[in-house]
């Protein structure tokens, strides 16, 4: 009679890890199926997170509702559904149901509420009504600009801007850098490959060597990570000796103009000091010495007629030798990983890190690291490569 088995016993047994009792009367062939519990640290910094991952639909609905959060000018909320998020992205499996969050930190009610309707119906409508709204489109719109944040592009909104062509029409004043930003729109929302990106990075290497031999550059970013697309290219700039690197910038972006390479260019001196207070804040809004272009990447012939190159966003950040792990662990990212990388380093370990280094506050000091592995070692974390930093 199987409908009436009662498999209680053997469930307990399996789970406490004994053995099964099995007597002759027992006798049956039973398969049972056990789906590994899902287990999930509770910061990002110690979990892998592959950049492709078994459950994109959820992933997508609570980035949306994150993004959406921002736009509005609420970073709790924002963070709280980034966090779920990220949870959702280091998981190995399909999540078969919402009976499997309760053992997952991060996961609130709301995020909770939005992880139940895509699994049973496969869209979340709050979610829908989002991607509808005008404010959501219109701030993705002039967030996407480049130099305008959330702020800027709340104030157009309010004003009763709408498209890139208001913008024009209703005179608005834009800086340097958005002007730059809208004219380059179109070109700058074409994702920038791997082999564009790698590209740029070796025309840098080529000119900096021949300006300062020995000077290194180092992609870093999303493509660092295993991005096949970035909507930058990150590149880092340095010399083995200690302070070779310091006057190399100025040359190397002089380079790029008189070879008709820049479309834009603004460039920030070094305000790095070691007397400074550390702060876990500043996250890539580092002190280095860097420069923000538009560059003209030219491009590979193509028949009569179409244009031969395409406006590209290229960061260039000159980073001293013994700072260079501290940079390349800031600079990988993802966004998320790094935050909650300096979380994890204040509130479990009482130091403070950024691009520059890692600062013990009980005792006074700063812990110096010669590669990205011995900085995870400083914080008693596992070493996370950087193609499971995809939080
Ligand atoms: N970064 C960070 N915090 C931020 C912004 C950036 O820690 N608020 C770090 C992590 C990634 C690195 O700087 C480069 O930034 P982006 O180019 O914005 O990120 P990305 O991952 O390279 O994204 P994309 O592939 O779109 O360029
Ligand atoms: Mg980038």
């Amino acid at each position: 009679q199987p409908a009436m088995l009662d498999l209680s016993w053997l469930t307990e047994s399996i789970s406490a890890g004994q053995p099964v009792p099995v007597e002759p009367r027992h006798r049956l062939h039973v398969t049972v199926t056990v789906e590994p519990s899902l287990q999930v640290a509770p910061y990002a910094c110690q979990r892998r997170t592959p950049l492709d991952h078994p459950n994109p639909a959820l992933v997508m609905a609570l980035e949306t509702l994150a993004e959406a959060a921002l736009f509005a000018g609420e970073e709790a909320r924002g963070l709280a559904f980034t966090r779920a998020a990220s949870v959702l992205r280091c998981l190995p499996r399909a999540l078969q149901g919402t009976h499997e969050l309760s053992g997952l930190p991060c996961i609130g009610g709301h995020s909770h509420r939005v992880l139940q309707e895509v699994l049973e119906d496969g869209v979340c409508a709050e979610v829908e009504a989002v991607k509808q709204s005008e404010r959501y489109q219109t701030m993705k719109l002039f967030t996407q600009i480049f130099g305008v944040g959330v702020r800027t592009a709340d104030c157009w909104y309010r004003e009763g801007l709408r498209s890139l062509g208001d913008l024009q029409s209703h005179g608005t004043r834009l800086t340097r850098q958005q002007q730059a930003g809208v004219e380059c729109f179109e070109d700058l929302a074409v994702p920038v490959g791997r082999a564009e990106a790698e590209g740029l990075a070796c025309l840098v290497l080529d000119a900096a060597a021949r300006l300062l031999p020995s000077a290194s550059v180092t992609l870093a970013g999303g493509f660092r990570r295993g991005k096949p697309h970035g909507h930058d290219v990150d590149l880092l700039l340095s010399h083995p000796e200690e302070g070779r690197e310091v006057g190399l910038l100025g040359p190397l972006v002089a380079w790029l103009e008189e070879q008709g390479l820049l479309l834009y260019q603004h460039s920030q001196h070094s305000s790095y000091t070691t007397t400074a207070e550390p702060s876990s804040s500043c996250g890539p809004l580092d002190r280095f010495e860097r420069c923000f272009t538009i560059l003209r990447l030219v491009l590979p012939a193509t028949g009569t007629g179409v244009r031969a190159w395409r406006a590209v966003r290229l960061d260039l950040v000159v980073v001293p030798h013994s700072q260079l792990p501290f940079a390349l662990l800031g600079w990988t990212g993802s966004r998320h990983f790094e935050r909650e990388l300096r979380r994890f380093a204040r509130h479990e370990r009482e130091m403070v890190l950024n691009s520059h280094g890692l600062y013990n506050m009980r005792q006074g000091t700063f812990l110096p690291a010669s590669s990205e592995e011995e900085i995870f070692q400083h914080l008693g974390l596992d070493y996370i490569p950087p193609t499971l930093r995809n939080a």
